[in-house]
């Protein structure tokens, strides 16, 4: 058996995508790809034989589709969200799952309704080699007890429309992700400090800014995100223990992240494929989709104050334990 995929969202992530399961993934092929814009999902999806629709609806109609990646923009994953999920099928969602904590919760309890865990979020850092090695490095306990986290995020630009928001919903979440995954904990509190400000970064911008995290048992996050680096993309750790240091990422620079995770994202989406296959997920869930998205709302309430803001979150259905 294979899965047939409806791609949804024929923009950058999307068409990487349709190139992943075409050229890489086992197991996997693209069954047809959704565009509002008709013209962009058939650009996409004939080199791949696959058919081009402009709706998830019309989509699911496609004989044999078993399965959904979405990688739309983010503020239109909750409806394909809830589509995929009453039709009980895998469904791959790139980050953020939804755009705010409310919204994430509901889709949260729609899974859990179910029953089965059918929503893998697209936290790609989780599936990257040296994320993996830092974390059984934690876990081994070699070095001692992990104390702090310092996390570097630069991207070399950004987009027309770009808001202050954007560094944490887009690029701070991955950071979010990263901590409760090298930690296995939940953020606690977030605060946001910002400084001088790059004349390099779009008008009205303060870029970079400095975010400050804190875990349940007080593990201490900062992460300088700083989205004009002119000079191009660079994600990195250090891990500070007890008795060592650990380091990832750093010299590592790319034009993207495109390149930079583009390991991470094949074995993802490998991971996701195998699972679905056995009717699991393959890597992180909606829970995680949710509190990622509390994290977010609370680094974007952080920059407007200033103030340590609390991190607080509904009770983890049974699902997700
Ligand atoms: C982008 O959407 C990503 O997912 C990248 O990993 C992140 O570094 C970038 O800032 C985001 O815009």
């Amino acid at each position: 058996m294979s899965l047939k995929v409806a791609v949804v969202g024929a923009g950058r992530m999307g068409a990487d995508h349709v190139r992943r399961l075409h050229e890489v993934t086992e197991r996997a092929s693209v069954a047809v790809v959704v565009d509002i814009d008709l013209d962009r999902a058939a650009a996409v999806a004939e080199p791949v034989g696959a058919v081009a629709v402009a709706s998830l609806e019309a989509a699911l109609e496609v004989d044999g589709v078993n399965a959904v990646l979405i990688a739309t923009p983010g503020f239109l994953h909750e409806a394909a969200l809830y589509r995929a999920l009453e039709r009980d099928l895998p469904i791959l969602c790139e980050k953020p799952m939804t755009p705010d904590a409310a919204s994430a919760w509901k889709v949260v309890q729609a899974e859990a309704a179910l029953g089965r865990q059918r929503i893998q979020v697209g936290f790609m850092r989780q599936f990257d080699a040296g994320y993996q090695a830092l974390k059984a490095e934690i876990e081994g306990g070699a070095a001692g007890g992990l104390l702090i986290l310092h996390c570097v995020h630069r991207n070399p630009d950004t987009l027309a429309g770009f808001t202050e928001a954007m560094l944490i919903n887009d690029s701070v979440v991955h950071e979010f992700d990263a901590i409760r995954f090298l930690t296995g904990e939940e953020i606690s509190s977030v605060q946001v400090r910002k400084g001088k400000r790059s004349s390099l970064a779009p008008e009205g911008i303060k870029d970079p800014q400095q975010v400050l995290i804190e875990t349940e048992s007080g593990i201490l996050a900062d992460v300088e995100i700083f989205v004009n680096a002119r000079y191009g993309y660079e994600v990195a750790t250090q891990a500070v223990f007890e008795n060592g240091v650990q380091n990832i990422g750093s010299g590592e620079v790319t034009p993207s992240f495109i390149e930079r995770f583009e390991a991470a994202y094949d074995a993802e989406v490998q991971s996701w494929v195998d699972a679905a296959l056995q009717g699991r997920i393959g890597g992180p869930n909606a829970w995680d989709g949710y509190a990622t998205a509390a994290c977010c709302e609370a680094g974007v309430a952080a920059q407007r104050t200033g103030e340590r803001t609390a991190v607080v979150l509904e009770t983890k259905p049974e699902l997700y334990r």
